[in-house]
């Protein structure tokens, strides 16, 4: 949990844009670059191989002391003891996701409005809310148009729970979401389909930091 609160960025897994790496490759780049809190996201294997996936995920997450979250199945989060679960608005919900997963786990909520943003802070059973997408993004493809930084703008002075901004975020706007209050970013085609995850990553970091 606390690695949460320190992070930077959020790094998600998304094999098919990762450039020919395998999703065990891209975690360990990503570890090494220095990144705390990542995302298992994984829509099309089998539950046997996303199982087997996790469980050497798990061993290097817990090595290297990096937060472990799993999108969508909690079956698949129970099974592998992550530390947590993300979750959108269509699946699972979050008063049984909670009891499911226990009172110790992280639980994330995704929220598209400010609306959602508010019912989740209002739940009090949601560590973290992700918000998004603040641009457009061809990643997750149900996302919808980018919703824009005026929603992050209206959560970062109006939510109290901590919250992850998504959707388009790359190097070069980076600046304009942390300039409207987002202090954690979740990023994943500009990192999974990076040559160099650590220079990436590191480049993100320092735009972050207003360098
Ligand atoms: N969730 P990229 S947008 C996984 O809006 C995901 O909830 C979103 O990928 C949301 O960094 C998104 O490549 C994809 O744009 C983000």
């Amino acid at each position: 949990m606390n690695n949460f609160l320190n992070a930077k960025i959020y790094g998600l897994t998304a094999e098919s844009l990762s450039k020919g790496k395998t999703n065990l490759q891209v975690v360990s780049e990503m570890i090494v670059a220095g990144i705390k809190v990542i995302q298992y996201r994984e829509k099309e294997k089998s539950f046997k191989a996303m199982y087997e996936e996790c469980l050497a995920i798990r061993k290097l997450t817990n090595e290297a002391q990096v937060t472990f979250i799993i999108n969508d199945r909690l079956d698949l989060a129970l099974a592998v003891d992550a530390d947590g679960l993300h979750i959108g608005q269509e699946d699972l919900p979050i008063t049984i996701a909670r009891k499911l997963l226990g009172k110790d786990k992280i639980l994330v909520l995704s929220t598209h409005s400010p609306q959602e943003a508010h019912l989740a802070e209002d739940s009090k059973i949601v560590d973290y809310i992700v918000v998004g997408p603040i641009f457009d993004t061809a990643t997750k493809k149900d996302a919808g148009k980018g919703l824009g930084l005026d929603f992050l703008n209206y959560v970062s002075n109006n939510i109290k729970i901590p919250f992850v901004a998504i959707g388009g975020i790359k190097e070069h706007n980076v600046e304009s979401v942390v300039k409207s209050g987002a202090e954690i970013v979740a990023i994943v085609s500009e990192i999974v389909g990076a040559t160099d995850i650590k220079a990436k990553v590191q480049n993100i970091e320092a735009k972050m930091r207003g360098i």
